[in-house]
């Protein structure tokens, strides 16, 4: 975990002005609860690949159910796992709860029974505050809450059921106020299929998380890089960049970090160039590709080196050649006031095509992987990698010389 430079102007002052929860809560700052969610199989990595190259595993590709051994979508047999217990202060008065989503495959919602959550952190970032009951957790995605200690003094259940989107599994944790012995039940505001347990709950609203303070962006941007998702040659291969899949392996002994020409060992379509300093805009977008099944999955586009702002998305394919000139058209899906700041970007077109534009500047010279951060689409060739300011490649210094 990383902390904030003191400098940072933080936007406590924008969930309470009284100064005494205004320093309660930078006191929790300080000392935040890391609390990270995964989920699990029973099956290697390995196995797992192996299951899926022998069955196919949805879609009109060639499927082979006889493949899929019993454990993986049938008879399932309940784990006892470890049970977590937070411990929070209520003299403390706030508590901050870092929720990081470490899960290889699952989408996964957060909840803390009767405590409401201020979100103002979102990939590492300060956002203005929002108050949620409940959040959807991608792949990789980062949110911190900021929470009251005001209810009775005794255990609370932290939820964390799957989105419900492809199987019924949850996780459970406690929080637990510090020097009480009441133990009954606390109430829900999830269920364990993931649903609302009342038509109150508020669930986070993902599509305006504002960077505080906000950042004012460019208008135009110098290169437009598309990438449309799709599948090639059987179910679980998914490609990024819309014809060719990643190699993760291409470059294992050979990085392009130190040797730009061996961006040859991949594809010659899934490296992109930029030049130091220029804005870039990536074009996200899911649609139907030829000879796929039109099923997509959800996509979690993480985007490493610096972070990217999310100007506009909407339904339907992107059909203009820039972002300007689809802005001048259809303004009211664009975003450059008050735009997301973020490293991970869902990408969902179930009822059909679907696109985002992420802009971000140049600033980092040196090879950066984008990808699905779901483990089995970037295994299998979901990545691209953006050879940030080619012209000002860094000279890797000798004692890192292989
Ligand atoms: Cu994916």
């Amino acid at each position: 975990m990383t902390s904030p430079a003191p400098e940072i102007p933080q936007p406590f002052h924008l969930i309470s002005d009284d100064e005494k929860d205004i320093e309660a809560m930078q006191k929790a700052e300080s000392d935040p609860k890391l609390v990270i969610l995964s989920d699990w199989s029973h099956y290697t990595s390995e196995e797992y690949q192996k299951i899926m190259e022998e069955s196919g595993t949805q879609g009109s590709f060639p499927r082979n159910d006889s493949k899929v051994p019993p454990g993986l979508e049938s008879g399932c047999v309940a784990t006892a796992g470890t049970h977590e217990i937070i411990e929070v202060d209520p003299e403390d008065g706030w508590v901050s709860m870092k929720f990081i989503s470490a899960a290889w495959l699952k989408a996964v919602i957060a909840s803390i029974d009767e405590h409401p959550m201020w979100i103002y952190e979102v990939d590492g970032h300060y956002i203005e505050p929002q108050l949620a009951h409940t959040m959807v957790m991608y792949n990789g995605e980062r949110y911190s809450a900021m929470i009251k200690l005001d209810k009775t003094p005794k255990d609370y259940t932290i939820r964390i059921p799957d989105t419900n989107a492809d199987q019924i599994i949850a996780g459970f944790a406690t929080m637990r106020y510090k020097g009480s012995d009441q133990t009954g039940e606390s109430e829900p505001y999830v269920d364990y299929g993931g649903l609302n347990t009342t038509a109150d709950v508020i669930a986070l609203n993902e599509s305006i998380l504002v960077p505080y303070p906000s950042i004012q962006l460019p208008t135009a941007a110098d290169q437009l890089i598309n990438l449309t998702f799709g599948r090639r040659e059987s179910a679980y291969q998914w490609t990024l960049e819309g014809k060719q899949l990643y190699d993760v392996m291409a470059n294992y002994d050979d990085p392009i970090l130190y040797n730009l020409t061996a961006k040859e060992n991949l594809g010659d379509k899934v490296t992109v160039q930029t030049q130091n300093g220029t804005w870039v805009d990536v074009l996200l977008q899911v649609g139907i590709m030829p000879n796929t099944p039109p099923i997509q999955a959800p996509h979690i586009i993480h985007k490493h080196s610096n972070k990217a702002f999310i100007v506009g998305e909407g339904d339907g394919f992107f059909n203009w050649t820039s972002v300007a000139e689809a802005a001048t058209e259809r303004p009211e899906l664009f975003e450059f006031e008050r735009p997301r700041l973020r490293d991970t970007f869902m990408v969902l077109g179930l009822l059909g095509p679907r696109w985002m534009v992420i802009r971000y500047q140049v600033v980092n010279p040196g090879p950066f992987l984008i990808h699905c951060h779901i483990e089995t689409h970037l295994a299998n060739g979901m990545g691209v990698a953006l050879l940030d300011g080619v012209d000002e490649w860094p000279e890797v210094p000798p004692e890192y010389a292989l």
